[in-house]
């Protein structure tokens, strides 16, 4: 274990190296405690919710592995949810998705769900001081056993889907309005088709005069923002997704223009051909959108939703947000779930990540490489990014975690979710 001496004498030497490159580490350090980011609730629990009846996962998406201690209930999700947090340095929201409300026997269905079914969430972000997102869930639902939801050709299975919308808008409103902080409103639908679609284009006016219904209520942007969450593909929708980058992106400038100003895009970084980046996409909507939502998450050959680590792309994402100046308009969330390794060390790697990547491009010097663009000097901006990738990151992230009373290293927040493991998750049987 590192000594208190070791970690303060590492980050001297290294503040002093990135001074060199007219890198201020400290205020780096200020501006990386200022940036949440949003731990999904589905990770806990391989995305199976907490709805008696309906819930699990469907519409392309998946959860593989069984790793024994899944929690099976909301308090052994608040409780896993707990423990992660406990482990993370930096400010963070909880993401909840409206498959995870507690019914307590009560039959209601998505269509009709309200702030009371996420009253014990509610409670328990206030009591930790952490904000709540939502999100609608149209998957897990004999309503969308067809992959088809918001653009289904049934009036009727429409309509309950445009309800399921309009109350999780209210919900996420309400729940902005309860702990104080805007509660982000992510819409992601599966609809699609496994095989070659005859009428694309009438699905895609459905889902919009869908969306149309479900954004007409006017919500005031320190309760709730919305944001809508575009696909490649997905298992089972290989060969048509209704929800893609391009209508979105039209959808965006329509609504935009039509007095609906703060609609958002979300990238998630599973969701485009595997040679495109996400990073390279964020500078176009910044120009067109007020602000953005990102899903961070890892995909090995598809959308496969591996846990995030300190990935190249990662970095270069957060890297574009802090040249771009785009840290506080943009909503950085986690969006992977996998069930082959202990889960609260699924959430502790992969947020830990995100906070190291964001800190490794607060260390860039950002300023001398755009100057070097400026004067078209190429090839000295091409080694001052390459040196740029070994600055002593880490020495800075141990100091940073110590001054949170936390561990920088994983050995030692590994020992802890050891603990955890033995005392109370493998209790679960
Ligand atoms: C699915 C989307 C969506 C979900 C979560 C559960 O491909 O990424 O964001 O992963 O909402
Ligand atoms: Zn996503």
């Amino acid at each position: 274990m590192m000594s208190e001496q070791t970690i303060k004498a590492a980050y001297e030497a290294a503040r002093d190296t990135l001074r060199e490159y007219g890198v201020d580490a400290e205020a780096a350090l200020k501006k990386l405690d200022e940036i949440p980011v949003s731990l999904h609730c589905w990770q806990g629990d391989d995305v199976t919710g907490l709805e008696a009846e309906a819930g699990g996962v469907s519409g392309g998406i998946l959860s593989t592995g069984n790793y024994p201690g899944k929690a099976r209930n909301g308090d052994e999700l608040r409780a896993d949810l707990s423990k992660a947090l406990s482990l993370l340095p930096g400010p963070h929201k909880v993401n909840l998705h409206a498959s995870y409300a507690e019914l307590a026997g009560e039959k209601v269905d998505r269509d009709a769900y309200e702030l009371r079914h996420f009253a014990r969430f509610v409670d328990w972000a206030k009591e930790k001081g952490i904000g709540l997102d939502f999100n609608p869930t149209y998957f897990g639902h004999p309503k969308a056993a067809d992959n088809l939801t918001l653009s289904h050709p049934d009036k009727g299975i429409r309509a309950f889907w445009i309800e399921h919308g309009k109350t999780s808008r209210r919900i996420a409103a309400g729940m902005g309005k309860a702990l104080g902080q805007t509660c982000v409103t992510n819409l992601w639908i599966p609809d699609g088709m496994k095989d070659f679609t005859a009428d694309r284009l009438a699905h895609r006016a459905r889902l919009k005069d869908s969306l149309d219904e479900v954004y007409k209520e006017k919500f005031s942007p320190r309760e709730t923002l919305d944001s809508v969450e575009c696909k490649l593909f997905g298992i089972g929708t290989e060969s048509f997704v209704v929800g893609s980058h391009e209508f979105y992106m039209g959808y965006l400038g329509y609504a935009h223009k039509n007095g609906f100003e703060d609609l958002m895009l979300t990238l998630d970084m599973g969701h485009f051909h595997p040679t495109e980046q996400v990073s390279d996409k964020l500078s176009s909507l910044l120009l067109f959108s007020k602000e953005i939502l990102l899903h961070l998450s890892r995909g090995v050959r598809w959308d496969s939703d591996h846990v995030i680590v300190f990935s190249d792309e990662i970095t270069e994402v957060m890297r574009e947000l802090v040249r771009a100046d785009a840290l506080d308009r943009t909503h950085i969330a986690l969006d992977f779930f996998d069930g082959s390794i202990n889960r609260v060390t699924a959430w502790v790697v992969g947020a830990r990540a995100a906070r190291r990547a964001l800190l490794a491009a607060l260390l860039e010097p950002t300023a001398r490489l755009k100057e070097l663009e400026l004067a078209q000097n190429f090839g000295d901006r091409l080694a001052l990014m390459d040196e740029a990738r070994t600055l002593p990151v880490a020495a800075v992230w141990n100091e940073y975690c110590r001054r949170k009373n936390l561990p920088g290293q994983a050995t030692q927040w590994l020992s802890d979710v050891a603990d955890y493991e033995k005392n109370v998750l493998s209790k679960r049987v």
